[in-house]
């Protein structure tokens, strides 16, 4: 029942696994002269290209791509709407390449009608400490151009391409269920603005509740728990990423290795992108030369919604937890901190998953389930699968 994916070297759903990691197909390591050359032949009118992410108008005709045609919740109700800002830095960290960026052209016009991207990155998957792999995201068709057999013409282009430059593992993440999951995640959210969530149907009015009371049971205290939570700075990253890293290798056990430039790109603040706080412990040596050290880490992104059908609102303000950590403080306290930030920041809604440690404070914050899954795949990759705990990879 799946004609593609059953292909390919992905775990099929009757496998059962016990000590096996490992690659599925070692076949295009072992011989790198069977990986084509040219590119997948294409549906005849259509054409390959390469999107160029630092001139403007290239990103603008991604941004329109997505806006139109990316992916939606269930009802159709709202679709993601990243920014052209967000696009670039998304799609641009250490090590990245313009071959994975590849879109399909209409030839006679030029218009752009699909897309895929990868990007590099290192991951830890259990026992493997580094694994160089690619992050698929952004595989998009135009409404117009579905259910034509494209998406895998898409999927093989961009595996060949990563072939090409000796990359054999992928991580991707979908809402659809596919061959098959490592790991399940549930979206939960906590309104920030609970009028607003309503108005545009998000959520709804509890029974017995009325909007005043709704509006005081979401509240949230003015200024930050700690008054000296602060930006997060240049001169912070090395203490932030060490304290992340070390986090990630005891608790989770599929997480990405980000090296000190690829932590700088992820979490270095940019408006209306990644927000991203720190608490530093100032020392103090005998020789008077002074040194912080970051005890907690808070980030979060932003990912706004068109609202498809309200007359009053045409765009709802997510923030989407990115990696948090806390040892000066308890987790809960640190995350109500990512709320209230979140909200002076103008959000509408604060969304997190199931994964890491996000669980335990979900209920004393106010969140509520949502109805959408997360489903974290891996490539060309044998291993059983993870309770959400242990995942610690949040995708853009
Ligand atoms: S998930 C978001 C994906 N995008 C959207 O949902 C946007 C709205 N939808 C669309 O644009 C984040 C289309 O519906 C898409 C499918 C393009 C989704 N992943 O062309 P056909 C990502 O970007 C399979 C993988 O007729 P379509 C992650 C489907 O099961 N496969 O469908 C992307 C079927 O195969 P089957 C998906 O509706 C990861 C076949 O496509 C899929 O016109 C990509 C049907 O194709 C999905 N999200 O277009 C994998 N959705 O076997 C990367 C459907 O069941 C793998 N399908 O018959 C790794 C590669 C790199 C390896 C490196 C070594
Ligand atoms: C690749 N990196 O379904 C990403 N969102 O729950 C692609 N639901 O927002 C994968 N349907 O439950 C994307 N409100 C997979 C997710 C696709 C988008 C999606 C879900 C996640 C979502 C909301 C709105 C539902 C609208 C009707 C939802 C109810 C909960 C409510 C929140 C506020 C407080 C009260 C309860």
């Amino acid at each position: 029942q799946h004609r593609f994916w059953s292909s390919q070297p992905v775990p099929q759903y009757n496998e059962t696994c016990v000590t096996c990691d490992g690659p599925i197909d070692e076949r295009p390591r072992l011989d790198p002269a069977s990986v084509p050359e040219a590119p997948y032949p294409l549906l005849a009118g259509f054409s390959w290209c390469e999107l160029d992410i630092s001139a403007e108008s290239d990103i603008q005709e991604l941004y329109e791509l997505l806006r139109s045609n990316y992916v939606e919740d269930d009802d159709a109700q709202f679709r993601f709407d990243y920014s052209p800002a967000f696009l670039r830095w998304a799609l641009s960290p250490p090590g990245w390449k313009r071959v994975w960026h590849v879109g399909v052209r209409v030839s006679t016009s030029s218009k752009l009608v699909a897309f895929i991207a990868a990007v590099p990155v290192t991951m830890r998957l259990r026992d493997v400490k580094a694994l160089a792999v690619v992050e698929v995201n952004f595989l998009c068709i135009h409404k117009r151009l579905r259910h034509k057999r494209l998406a895998p013409v898409l999927i093989r282009e961009i595996t060949r391409r990563a072939h090409r430059q000796g990359i054999y593992q992928a991580v991707y993440t979908a809402g659809t269920l596919l061959p098959r999951p490592l790991v399940t995640c549930r979206y939960w959210h906590r309104s920030l603005d609970a009028r607003k969530l309503i108005e545009c149907g998000f959520s709804r009015l509890r029974p017995r509740m009325t909007m005043k009371l709704t509006e005081r049971l979401y509240a949230l205290p003015e200024k930050p728990l700690h008054p000296d939570v602060m930006p997060l700075e240049r001169r912070h990253c090395a203490s932030a990423r060490a304290l992340l890293s070390q986090y990630l290798e005891t608790h989770t056990k599929f997480h990405p290795c980000f090296s000190e430039t690829e932590f700088e790109h992820w979490f270095l603040p940019r408006d209306d992108v990644i927000y991203s706080f720190v608490r530093v412990q100032r020392n103090t040596s005998a020789t008077g030369t002074s040194n912080e050290r970051v005890t907690d880490l808070i980030s979060f992104y932003s990912l706004p919604s068109s609202v498809i059908h309200s007359s009053k609102h045409r765009t709802l303000r997510a923030a989407y937890s990115f990696y948090n950590v806390a040892t000066s403080c308890s987790f809960q306290d640190l995350m109500q901190d990512a709320l209230i930030l979140a909200k002076n920041a103008g959000f509408d809604v604060f969304n997190a998953l199931h994964l890491m440690e996000n669980r335990e404070v979900f209920d004393q914050l106010k969140f509520a389930p949502g109805d959408g899954e997360l489903h974290y795949y891996v490539y060309n990759w044998r291993t059983s699968v993870l309770r959400c705990e242990e995942n610690g990879l949040v995708m853009l």
